[in-house]
Order: structure tokens, then C-alpha cells, then sequence
């Protein structure tokens, strides 16, 4: 397309990336319009308004440093890049709405913010710089995380409360490892961790864990009549759990150099389907057949249907989805 250009980028936690940037009357802009547009802002600190289009004249963006203010452009369009290209490649849905239109980020929100959030009303993701100002929230899988948010209100639109919330959440947390697991970037490869570049808390602990959500002190590992009743991102350690599980299967592996070992709730072996599968059931279900007030039950419900829909009903998909929900204790 005329005035598309790959701009070279320093990231702050994926390396050296080509980032999609156009050609401008005065340089370059950082907008992506081989993705619907995409554009990221600069708040400069600010925590309103639209903040200020990055742009620049050699279309080098960042050093990998926060005393660059591009450095964290870098992450945020890359993060927003690879959101795009996994979706449209994936799952055959161009942009969040699946209309070909990209969304906006914007990044140095507000002082020392340790969060990053996803806004319907804007439609555009926002991340702070975290502890120093020095560790912004833009990691691939944050960044996937938030823009998943998206997708989930353009589709099921699950309530962000109760265990449709925790479903939102997982939601996220399954799309941002996808992307991550899509991505093959070096410095930042897949895994089943969530914000493991980050080091929120200083401990050099990732925020969440897949295939034993409890690890984190606080999600729930399966199903219990308390599950509507914690916080959405905890009660979403259910089904992350569920993810693994049918991905990878149950018990002891090691996968990139990372190791996890992941119960089942009734002590059952699951045998994983793999990942690709799992992802496909997953955005099938969230796609076709969860509304905004599933529940656990209804989300096993969906993706029995979604796998007998991709895969046929007397396959290993099916029996593998079942398996999986039996070891998160949802039946
Ligand atoms: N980063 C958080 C999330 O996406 C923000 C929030 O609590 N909504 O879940
Ligand atoms: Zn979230
Ligand atoms: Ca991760």
C-alpha cells in the first residue's frame, strides 16, 4: 500500500521489531495502516484526553530504554501488531469488531501506574509506566490481554462480574498467551505465565500462572460454589486452568525452558489436544455460543459445542474438552 513503511524499532521487552509506520508530509507517523490504522499516542504523563500521535523523521522508534518516551511506542504498537495479525491469521477476524478498523493505544499514563487497561468507550488501550516510571505495562501478553478485552465486548460481551467476569478475564489470559505463543519473538517467547516480563511485584514472579493458578496465592485452581463471589481475576484461574489442561494435558512438562505441573481436581490424567486446538475451541465458543451471562457451566457447554462443531462430536477434541473441565471441577 502507498505510504506504509516498517519502521525499525527498540522495544523495551521484545527486542529489535519492524513496526508498521506511515509516511507522512513531515516524516513518519507511528500509525499501521496495513492494520486498520492503528495509531499510538503519547500521554506524556497526562491521564485524559487523546495525547499526541508519535512521530518522527528517520522512523527509528525507541532505544530500549524508558528515556526514550517511543521505547514503550514500540511495545504498544508491536503488542498491538501482533494482536491484529493473530486474530486476522488465527481465527479470520480482521480487527477487534472484525470491521478491518484498528483501535489506538496510548502509553506514559499518568505516575508510576502499574496497570494497563482496555476502554470500550475510546475503543483504545492505555498502559502505565510502572514502579520508576521505568517498567511499562506493555508486554506482549499485557498487551494482547487488554486488546482480547475488546474482542470479548464485541462478541460474547461476558459481564465483567460473577463467573462471566472470571470468563472475561480468562479470555484475556488465553488470547494474550496465544499471542505471545504466536509472536516467536526471542527476547519475549510463549509461555503459560501472565506478566512474566514485568516483575510487578519486584520478585521476579510472573502476575498469573496457567497450569496451577493457586501458585499466585489467590486464583482458584477449579470450580467451587464460591467462584462468582472472588475477584474476576481469580475466579479466572478456572478456566486458564481449563486452557492448560486441554492444551498441554495434566502432570509434569517442560515446554521453552519453563516448567509447570498441573493438578486436576479429581486427581484424573487429561491428555493435552494442543494448543492450536484449544484456541480454535475457544474463540469458537466465545464467538458463537457464550453470551453475557455464561457461567462455568454454560462455558463447558459452549466448547463441547464449539469442538464437536470444528473437530466432530466422537473425536479426542470432545473427550479431551470434557477432560479438561472435569479437572477444573466443572461439570
Ligand atoms: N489490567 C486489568 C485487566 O485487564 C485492568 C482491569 O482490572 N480491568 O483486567
Ligand atoms: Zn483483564
Ligand atoms: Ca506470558
Amino acid at each position: 500500500y502507498q505510504g506504509i513503511e516498517n519502521g525499525a524499532g527498540t522495544s523495551t521487552y521484545s527486542g529489535s521489531v519492524e513496526i508498521g509506520t506511515k509516511k507522512g508530509a513531515d516524516g513518519y507517523e507511528l500509525t499501521d495502516d496495513g492494520r486498520g490504522g492503528h495509531s499510538t499516542f503519547n500521554l506524556d504523563g497526562s491521564e485524559s484526553g487523546d495525547g499526541k500521535l508519535f512521530t518522527n523523521k528517520d522512523d527509528k522508534w525507541g532505544n530500549g530504554k524508558a528515556d526514550d518516551p517511543a521505547t514503550a511506542a514500540v511495545d504498544a504498537a508491536y503488542g498491538a501488531q501482533l494482536t491484529w495479525d493473530y486474530y486476522k491469521n488465527v481465527h479470520g477476524r480482521a480487527g477487534i469488531k472484525g470491521d478491518g478498523k484498528g483501535a489506538t493505544s496510548r502509553v506514559h499514563y499518568g505516575q508510576n501506574y502499574s496497570n494497563a487497561f482496555w476502554d470500550d468507550s475510546c475503543f483504545c488501550m492505555t498502559y502505565g509506566d510502572g514502579e520508576g516510571n521505568k517498567k511499562p505495562l506493555t508486554s506482549i501478553d499485557v498487551a494482547a490481554h487488554e486488546m482480547s478485552h475488546g474482542v470479548t465486548s464485541a462478541t460474547a460481551n461476558l459481564t465483567y462480574s460473577g463467573e462471566s467476569g472470571g470468563l472475561n478475564e480468562a479470555t484475556s489470559d488465553i488470547f494474550g498467551t496465544a499471542v505471545e505463543f504466536f509472536a516467536k519473538n526471542k527476547e519475549d517467547a510463549g509461555d503459560y505465565l501472565i506478566g512474566e516480563k514485568l516483575d510487578i511485584a519486584g520478585d521476579g514472579k510472573p502476575l498469573r500462572y496457567m497450569d496451577k493458578p493457586s501458585k499466585d496465592g489467590q486464583s482458584l485452581d477449579s470450580w467451587s460454589p464460591d467462584a462468582g463471589n472472588v475477584d474476576v481475576h481469580y475466579s479466572s484461574g478456572i478456566a486458564n486452568h481449563f486452557f492448560y489442561l486441554l492444551s498441554e494435558g495434566s502432570g509434569a512438562k517442560e515446554i521453552g525452558g519453563v516448567k509447570y505441573d498441573s493438578p486436576t481436581a479429581d486427581g484424573k490424567k487429561v491428555e493435552g489436544i494442543g494448543r492450536d486446538k484449544a484456541e480454535k475451541i475457544w474463540f469458537k465458543a466465545l464467538t458463537t455460543y457464550m453470551t453475557s451471562n455464561t457461567d462455568y457451566k454454560g462455558a463447558r457447554e459452549a466448547t463441547v459445542k464449539a469442538a464437536t462443531d470444528l473437530y466432530g462430536a466422537d473425536g479426542a477434541e470432545v473427550k479431551g474438552v470434557e477432560a479438561a473441565w472435569d479437572g477444573v471441577a466443572v461439570k
